[in-house]
This record gives C-alpha cells, structure tokens and sequence, in this order.
C-alpha cells in the first residue's frame, strides 16, 4: 500500500493556478483545449518511437567508434551506417516539433499541488527531469554538431551519449508511469468535444504538428536520401557539392596537408609484419587495384557514394607478412586533428573492398578527399575514413 504524504495547503491565491495532481488543468492556468490527455498520450508515443530509434541508431554509430571487445563490428552489409546514421539525424529532428508541441501540451501540469503524494508519483515527476532536461539538450546539442556549431567546451560524443542513458532511463519511468493514462486517452475519440469556437481544434493541432515533422524530414532528408535532394532546404548538406562531387568536412588546407610533395612522400607498412614496406606513389600506383562504390557517410547524417579505386588494404597487409586478424592503426599526414588515427577492425581488413585509394570516380583524388592515399571501407562512419594516410601499422 502507498504511504500517503501529507503537504500543506498553499494560500488560496497561489492554489488556484495549481491543478490538482492528475486533474484536468485547471481553468486559471490555461482554458486552451490544446491541453489534453487525448494529445499529450498521441505525442508521447510518437516520442517514445522516435527516441528510441534514435537511442538505438546513436549507440550503434558509438561502438562503431569505441567498439567493446566482445563486438566484432562487421564490414557488411556496406550501406549499413549510411541508413542507421541518416535515420539517426532524420528522426532526430522529425522529433524536435513533437517535443515542441508536447511540453506545449503539458505545461499546465508540470506544476501542481501537492508536488507529490506517494513516493511512486515523486519518482515519476523526478524522473521529468532527465526527460525534459535530457530531451531538449539532445535535440538542442545534435542540431548545433551537424550544423557545425560548437558554442560549448564539452566532448560532443560524451556529453551526447551521457545524456542519450538519462534520458531513456527518465523515458523508461515516464512510460511505465503514464502507461494507463496513455491507454485509457487513446480509447477516447479525439473528435469528442472538439468544437473549435474559432480556435485550432484537437485534430487539427496534431495535424500541424505532423505536418511540420513531416516537413523537416522531406527537407532534411536529403543529406542522405539522392531523390530529395531538391527539397532539401534545411539539410546542412548537398551530398552532390564539394570537389569531385563529394562533400568535405576537413579540407587539405585545414588540415595542412595540400601540396604533399610526392618526391617525399611514402606509404609505410610498419609494426607486427615480417617485411616491413616503404612504398613510394608510384610503386603503390603500380600495385593491382580494385574499383568499389562505396558511400562515403558523416557521423552528421549526410553521406554521398562514388567508385573508389585503390589498393586493397589486404593486400598490403599481406605483403608485408602482417599475421591475420591482427589490429591495424593508420595515420594521416595531417599532425593535428581528432580524426588522424583510425582502427581497422579484423572484418574490415579483412574485406575486399577496403581499399587505400588513390582515384575517386577514375580521377585522381582531389587534396581535400586525401591525395595521395585515403582509407575508404564498407559500413564505416566517415570519422573513420581516414584521408592522406601515410602509415599502417599492425600492433
Ligand atoms: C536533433 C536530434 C539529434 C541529432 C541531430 C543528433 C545528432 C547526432 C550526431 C551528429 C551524432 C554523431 C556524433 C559523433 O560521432 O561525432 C550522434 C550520436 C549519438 N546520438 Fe544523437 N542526435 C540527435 C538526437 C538524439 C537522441 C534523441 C538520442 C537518444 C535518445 C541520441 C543518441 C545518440 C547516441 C547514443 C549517439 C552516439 C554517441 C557516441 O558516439 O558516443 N541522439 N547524434
Ligand atoms: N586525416 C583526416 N581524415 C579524415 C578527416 C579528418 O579530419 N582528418 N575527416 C573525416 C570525416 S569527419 C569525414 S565525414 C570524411 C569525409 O571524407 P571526404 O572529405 O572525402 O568527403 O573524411 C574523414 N577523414
Ligand atoms: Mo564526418
């Protein structure tokens, strides 16, 4: 049995604009029809579903960057992080108008008196503050990181991922909280008492929020989905633009790696190999290539394909006498940078289409792609392909 909590009775004038807990909003805080059950549980769902992808979408692009030991990340099938990455941002900010529309449903009763009765109903209203709190940092925090905007000091991806656990703990306790509230108003017809006298009406408010999630989907969708791309308004990117009609994130310049001097320049295959190799570009160029048309996808959702032409990395590997199944790091001539480094897992050195490559739809790679030699592998965040790679080393 509930232990009962008992709380004092606040003034009358401050009582009036609290509701009771669980109680229709009371008439002083807002008389909107807006306010409702009915609207609250439909969006609510439409939430549950959206975070949820987005938590599952977010934490496979996470292992795929720091994969656990137990996980072998697989090179196939190729567009795998293409989807779960463009789905990851696409959804995201589908949700950022359900989230909008549904604090503007149930702001009447974030407040009420008594705050809590019962230590399950304190739970569930603490358990708002992640939700909310978490919900809006998300959606807030992502929309800055695909746009390019850093306006705080923190580690993106930790802060991200930190905050992607507490919100769906807080989203777990909601659910289960509000599961029969939520069931109980999706039994009743939204167009019960939905006279409008002038105003929006119940149906037509979830109409508009629809259509403005519908909207910023087709608009931003095409970062990632080609036939879009004409709508594509408020995507950050055109995955047609940029040299060689690919997008750059980091351009040569940026990275201080234009003009290499291919006099100087060697690929090096170093670490655990019985012949450790010193190759020249042209002594790669002189290697047996392969051609694979593989996407090229940023951890921020747009991702763009083209035929790649290269060595393939296993090659390499075993010409130097690497062992199979070794761990291989590669390196970029860039000397600054939080992408310079990238671990190749055992199923993508393993893959055929791992390639080192020098040509990008038959032309020479442009700098700002990674002239002389860049990575370009199957099912991989774009964070990982490393561009103007000079060194591999087999640990
Ligand atoms: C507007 C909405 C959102 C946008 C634009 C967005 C964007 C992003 C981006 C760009 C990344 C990749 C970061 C990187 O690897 O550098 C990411 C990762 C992630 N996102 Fe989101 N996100 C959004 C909402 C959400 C939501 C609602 C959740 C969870 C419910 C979530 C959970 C995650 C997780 C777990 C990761 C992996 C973090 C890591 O690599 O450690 N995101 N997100
Ligand atoms: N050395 C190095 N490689 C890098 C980067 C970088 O900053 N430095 N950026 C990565 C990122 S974030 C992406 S999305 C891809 C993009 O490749 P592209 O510029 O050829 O389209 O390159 C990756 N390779
Ligand atoms: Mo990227």
């Amino acid at each position: 049995m509930a232990v009962r909590l008992r709380w004092p009775e606040p003034p009358p004038a401050v009582r009036r604009w609290l509701p009771e807990p669980g109680e229709p909003i009371a008439p002083p805080a807002t008389s909107s029809k807006l306010h409702d059950d009915r609207i609250a549980a439909r969006l609510g769902i439409a939430l549950a579903v959206t975070f949820t992808v987005c938590f599952l979408t977010g934490l496979w692009s996470h292992v795929q960057q720091d994969p656990p030991t137990w996980l072998a990340i697989p090179a196939r099938p190729a567009g795998l992080y293409r989807i779960t990455q463009g789905v990851h941002v696409i959804t995201g900010l589908a949700a950022i108008p359900l989230l909008l529309a549904k604090l503007w449903a149930v702001w009447p009763r974030f407040v009420q008196w008594p705050p809590f009765r019962t230590v399950r109903e304190a739970l569930w209203r603490a358990a708002l503050l992640p939700l909310v709190g978490g919900s809006l940092f998300l959606l807030g925090t992502g929309t800055a990181n695909i746009a390019g905007w850093y306006p705080w000091k923190f580690d993106f991806r930790k802060a991200h991922f930190a905050a992607s656990w507490l919100t769906m703990g807080g989203l777990l306790i909601h659910v289960a909280a509000v599961a029969g509230i939520t069931a109980a108003a999706l039994r009743r017809s939204l167009k019960e008492d939905d006279a409008t006298d002038g105003r929006l009406s119940r149906r037509g408010f979830l109409g508009v929020v629809g259509a403005a999630a519908g909207v910023v989907t087709v608009t931003t969708a095409g970062a990632t989905v080609r036939p879009l791309r004409a709508l594509s308004v408020l995507a950050t990117r055109d995955p047609g633009s940029g040299p060689q009609g690919v997008p750059v994130n980091r351009s040569a310049a940026d990275a201080g790696t234009r003009g290499v001097d291919l006099g100087a320049y060697r690929l090096r295959v170093e670490g655990r190999v019985a012949t450790p190799l010193v190759l020249t570009y042209d002594e790669v160029l002189a290697m047996s290539t392969r051609t694979a048309s593989l996407p090229i996808t940023c951890v921020e959702g747009w991702s763009a394909s083209a035929d790649w032409r290269g060595v393939p990395l296993r090659d390499l590997l075993r010409r130097a006498g690497a062992e199979p199944g070794a761990e291989v790091v590669l390196s970029s001539l860039e000397q600054r940078g939080a992408y310079r480094t990238s671990k190749v897992g055992q199923d993508h050195a393993a893959d055929a289409d791992t390639l080192l490559a020098t040509h990008l739809d038959g032309q020479p790679l442009d700098p700002d792609h990674g002239f002389p030699l860049r990575l370009i592998a199957p099912n991989r965040p774009g964070v990982l392909q490393t561009k103007w790679v000079t060194t591999v080393e087999v640990r």
